[in-house]
């Protein structure tokens, strides 16, 4: 049985356009995974991204892939993970800059609340730099517990992001 998901890709770090490109090809790979269709890309300014030693931090590229997966939220989940570690992400302190986040958004319309997986997750309603590139490509999507996309999307949260032509 095959089940619809949507995955959140971000990167700031080392190269972030061809981090998300590289993520997007992985995710086609993962066992018993499909890839149906990805966002543009978006280069995003950071948001809750701690400046360390008043160090600018990066702007982000931000993408949404739909992918058709036999694999349960959490077998996903982990191959997300790998994908993450395989790009050399490292976990410095919270929301460090990063050479690969991949967030699970969204599983069929499952409702999950284990400690190791949220479901829908828990700030895709706050993160226009989720909600645009979901929108892009899902515009009648509903979200469970927040309710149709579109009603989510508020100029406050737009601001700041760029969709790419490439
Ligand atoms: N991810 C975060 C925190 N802040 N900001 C942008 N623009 N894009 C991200 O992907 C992002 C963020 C935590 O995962
Ligand atoms: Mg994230
Ligand atoms: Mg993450």
């Amino acid at each position: 049985m095959m089940h619809q998901a949507f995955v959140a890709l971000g990167s700031n770090l080392n190269n972030p356009i061809l981090q998300v490109k590289n993520a997007l090809r992985t995710l086609g790979q993962i066992k018993h995974t499909r890839l149906i269709k990805h966002s543009s890309l978006y280069q995003t300014a950071p948001v809750d991204c701690p400046s360390l030693a008043h160090q600018a931090v990066p702007d982000f590229i931000n993408a949404v892939a739909e992918v058709e997966t036999s694999l349960s939220p959490q077998d996903l989940l982990q191959a997300l993970h790998v994908i993450e570690n395989q790009a050399g992400r490292e976990r410095p302190y919270i929301n460090a800059p990063r050479v690969l986040d991949c967030d699970l958004l969204l599983y069929e319309q499952l409702e999950i609340a284990q400690p190791t997986l949220t479901l829908p997750h828990p700030r895709i309603h706050l993160r226009g730099f989720v909600l645009l590139p979901l929108f892009e490509i899902a515009p009648q999507l509903y979200l469970p517990n927040h309710g149709k996309i579109a009603t989510l999307i508020t100029p406050n949260l737009s601001a700041g992001i760029t969709k790419l032509s490439t």
